[in-house]
């Protein structure tokens, strides 16, 4: 089943909304009606700014990543940007599979031409003059209005050769993945895109300097894109002005799970998790949920008496668990936890790409041990010691972020709920390996 898929209404005297706002407003069809929104002026402004003066708003707003990983995206278009080698790439991922991820989909589905304007924007200051769009495959009307989105563009000069006269000559090509969620692997990409099996490689070098076709290539996840263009039309130091410390600028979160209002909301970093709970209507029963797991399957629980929590890149990691790409699944106490651990088990074991044994194994092993733990049925005494054992062999030896962030959703539910019986720790003995690089950044 497709995920839900609704825009959240901005509140009275809420902050205005930043990333969603043409989102309901504009037909996603109409190029006509995104320019009169306020689109294509990011683009202008850029193709004055010059390549460099672009990265340097970048820089100065303090965008990171957006995909997972929050890697500084000014630092990676300056790296790319500086490679003497040619062509550069750029490719926006937007294989959007993280299980409780749909924020992409709604910006793509209600504002698709952004997404091509971020793209031009990032090419020209990256020095790519090939963009690739690789799309989740089952994002048809995702698919359909981006399609439509590039030919209007080309249509007006706003893709193709010499841009709106400046000389820049830039294209995107769409690519469709075929249901894997490591294809959402940056370096998975690349293979797929090649044409070869969509494996992660081994990093470094990072795709700034060896990636798609070998080449310079930057890649950024959709969303991190797309923020791109309030930096240029606010300036990068009043973009830095919006959220707390590193975390700076607006997000988009995914609430799901026992919510009145299930959807994609827009705060600022550092509002806090009791405040998005209560936007996305609360649980249906009125009742503080029992846990929220904050980031998907690769991210971590926190309690939910740990409501008042930043969200923040450094709040969540101080409570144990991480932001990722903006997952919030909400439990309240009618939910199995259990099940919902052996589930994401299944789901990791499913999606490894099965190029490295701790993977490979460990996953299996993992979905196993859960699976006697939570039925009672062969439960060993000493399954909970294999599942530690297992997790930090698949996160130490692991190829990519997907064996290595494997064990974190277990292991927390463990340490900080108390699931099959452990003590709930007060606070985090460490918090979850951040992640690799499957998607994104
Ligand atoms: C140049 C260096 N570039 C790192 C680049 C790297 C990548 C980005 C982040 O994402 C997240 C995880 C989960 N010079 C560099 C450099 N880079 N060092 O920065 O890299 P990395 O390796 O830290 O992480 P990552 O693998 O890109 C992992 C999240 O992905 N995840 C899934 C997310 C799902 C979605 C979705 O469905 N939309 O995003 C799964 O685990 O949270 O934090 O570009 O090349 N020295
Ligand atoms: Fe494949 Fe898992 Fe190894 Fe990643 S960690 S390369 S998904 S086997």
């Amino acid at each position: 089943a497709e995920p839900p898929a609704h825009a959240s209404v901005p509140q009275a005297g809420e902050p205005g909304l930043v990333l969603l706002r043409r989102i309901g407003v504009v037909d996603p069809e109409s190029l006509d009606d995104y320019r009169a929104n306020g689109g294509y002026a990011a683009l202008r402004r850029a193709l004055r700014l010059g390549p460099a003066g672009v990265i340097r708003e970048v820089l100065d707003s303090g965008l990171v990543g957006r995909g997972g990983a929050a890697f500084p995206t000014g630092r990676k278009w300056e790296g790319t940007a500086r490679q003497p080698d040619t062509p550069h790439y750029l490719v926006c991922n937007a294989d959007e599979s993280e299980p409780g991820t749909f924020k992409d989909r709604v910006v793509m589905e209600g504002d698709p031409f952004s997404v091509i304007e971020a793209m031009t924007v990032a090419g020209y200051a990256t020095a790519a003059r090939k963009g690739y769009l690789y799309i989740r495959g089952e994002y048809p009307r995702a698919l359909s209005l981006l399609e439509n989105a590039i030919a209007r563009a080309r249509e007006r000069n706003l893709l193709g050769r010499d841009i709106l006269g400046s000389g820049f000559d830039f294209d995107i090509e769409i690519r469709r993945g075929a249901g894997a969620y490591i294809c959402g692997e940056e370096t998975a990409i690349f293979n797929s895109i090649e044409g070869r099996r969509g494996e992660p490689r081994s990093k470094p070098p990072f795709p700034i300097e060896r990636g798609l076709f070998g080449k310079p290539t930057t890649i950024n996840n959709v969303e991190t894109l797309v923020n791109v263009l309030p930096i240029l039309l606010m300036g990068g130091p009043a973009y830095a002005g919006i959220g707390t410390g590193r975390s700076t600028g607006p997000k988009l979160f995914c609430v799901s799970g026992t919510v009145r209002r299930p959807g994609v909301y827009e705060l600022p970093f550092g509002a806090t998790l009791r405040e998005l709970v209560t936007l996305a209507g609360g649980t249906p029963d009125g009742r503080p949920p029992r846990a929220v797991l904050l980031g998907g399957a690769a991210g971590g629980f926190v309690r939910g008496d740990e409501l008042d929590i930043p969200l923040t890149f450094e709040g969540a990691r101080e409570a144990g668990a991480t932001l990722g790409s903006g997952v919030v699944l909400v439990l309240d106490d009618t939910v199995d936890l259990p099940a919902i651990l052996v589930r994401i088990a299944a789901f990791f074991r499913d999606e490894s790409c099965g190029q490295c044994v701790p993977c490979r194994v460990g996953t299996v092993r993992q979905e196993e041990a859960l699976h006697r733990l939570s039925t009672g049925a062969g439960a060993r005494r000493t399954d909970l010691e294999l599942l530690r054992d297992v997790g930090a062999a698949m996160r130490d030896a692991s190829i990519c972020g997907l064996g290595q962030t494997a064990w974190n959703a277990v292991e927390s539910a463990i340490d900080r709920l108390g699931v099959f019986g452990a003590e709930p720790a007060a606070a985090p003995a460490e918090a979850p390996s951040p992640a690799h690089a499957a998607k994104e950044d």
